[in-house]
């Protein structure tokens, strides 16, 4: 299989470009996320009992100039086996069609807990495709606006603990506010918090090192284990007070700066704008004045094939009489030899003259 190309959905194979996988359990939000990127309802996402998405599907979009293929896989972890065997084939679908690509593993929670079942998730995916610390984005979905001011500290310190081999800090985990869904200026607003993370990040290749092993035993066992270390990190509170205390200072630090970033793109992005908005009236008053000439133009054209398909009538005309001159020339002078021919008597013979002395 080409492995940098792919067909899409009229089967025309388009350039080589970089995926946007977007992963973890079933419910967490990865196809209302996936639609944020797209800025469109592209997938189907709602509240429901049952998983919602069953195969790989995928959008093209534009990122920063660059072409991005979107993801929206079914999520791993379901209760029966079988489905999570599928589940697997749909996510090696997806990295065997975009290797290069930025991973974005998206995590559920509990009343603020990490759940269990997207740790194992995690581990379970990143141990057949050993995710890359450039090209990760760690999302917590669906938070209370209203929560604790170290929520976010404490959160990466238990994620530090809990995805071991891989690296999180401020600038991979992005926690997002549970929206109104169809309030648009809050779907930018999120949009723009997953941009911040985003542009922080590489695509890199991905290549499967093993399989997804997740049988549901195993993940009973995990989830037991992970358990454990929640309630322990819970029960030394003191011992990871400091660290909480500088990750969450940290994190303001960055959004802080994050946000001074996004309101000066946003003021170089207003000023492209209405750039833009210049030119295009510039373009349309100049394609305007061009349409008048062309229509102009058009007219003379009109009149010029007019006047020359007079000329050309009336040149046949001319030589059509030249020729019926022609004509009657050769005939009056057909008639005038004949006549000559019947006028002029033959000359007499002439006599000799007889001479007085002959
Ligand atoms: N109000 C609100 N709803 C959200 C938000 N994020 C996700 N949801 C909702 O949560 C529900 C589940 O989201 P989906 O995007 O379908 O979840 P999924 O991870 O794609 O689930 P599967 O397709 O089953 O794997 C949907 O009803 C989403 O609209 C949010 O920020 N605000
Ligand atoms: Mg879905």
């Amino acid at each position: 299989m080409d492995h940098g190309k792919i067909t899409d959905k009229n089967d025309m194979v388009t350039i080589e470009q970089c995926g946007l996988i977007i992963l973890g359990n079933s419910g967490v939000g990865k196809s209302f996320l996936a639609n944020v990127f797209v800025g469109r309802e592209a997938f189907a996402h709602k509240f429901s009992s049952s998983s919602v998405t069953r195969a790989t599907e995928f959008e093209e979009i534009e990122l920063g100039d660059l072409p991005f293929t979107v993801f929206n896989i079914p999520g791993l972890i379901e209760a029966e086996q079988e489905r999570i065997d599928l589940n697997k084939r749909e996510i090696d679908k997806a990295f065997s069609l975009r290797p290069n690509s930025i991973v974005m593993f998206v995590f559920g929670h509990q009343g603020g807990r990490i759940c269990e079942e997207d740790v194992v998730a995690f581990n379970a995916i990143n141990a057949a495709y050993r995710f890359q610390p450039e090209s990760l984005v760690l999302v917590v979905n669906g938070l209370p606006k209203r929560r604790p001011s170290n929520y976010e500290g404490s959160t990466l310190v238990l994620l530090q603990n809990l995805l071991q081999g891989t690296s999180v800090n401020n600038n991979n985990v992005c926690f997002l506010d549970l929206i109104n869904v169809n309030d648009l200026n809050e779907r930018q607003h999120l949009k723009e918090k997953l941009l911040q993370v985003f542009v922080e990040c590489m695509p890199s290749e991905h290549h499967k090192e093993q399989e997804i092993e997740t049988l549901v035993d195993q993940l009973k066992q995990g989830t037991q284990r992970i358990k454990e270390l929640q309630a322990q990190i819970e029960a030394e509170q003191d011992k990871y007070k400091k660290e909480i205390e500088e990750g969450q200072r940290v994190f303001n630090q960055t959004m802080t700066n994050h946000q001074t970033e996004i309101e000066s793109l946003q003021r170089s992005i207003q000023k492209q704008d209405q750039l833009y908005a210049e030119q295009q009236c510039r373009y349309q008053e100049e394609n305007k004045r061009y349409q008048l000439e062309l229509q102009d133009l058009r007219r003379k054209a009109e009149e010029a094939q007019r006047y020359y398909e007079k000329l050309r009538q009336e040149q046949e005309i001319k030589q059509e009489q030249l020729r019926a001159a022609e004509a009657a020339r050769q005939h009056a002078h057909a008639m005038y030899q004949a006549l000559l021919a019947q006028a002029a008597p033959s000359p007499p013979a002439r006599r000799k003259k007889k001479h007085w002395w002959k």
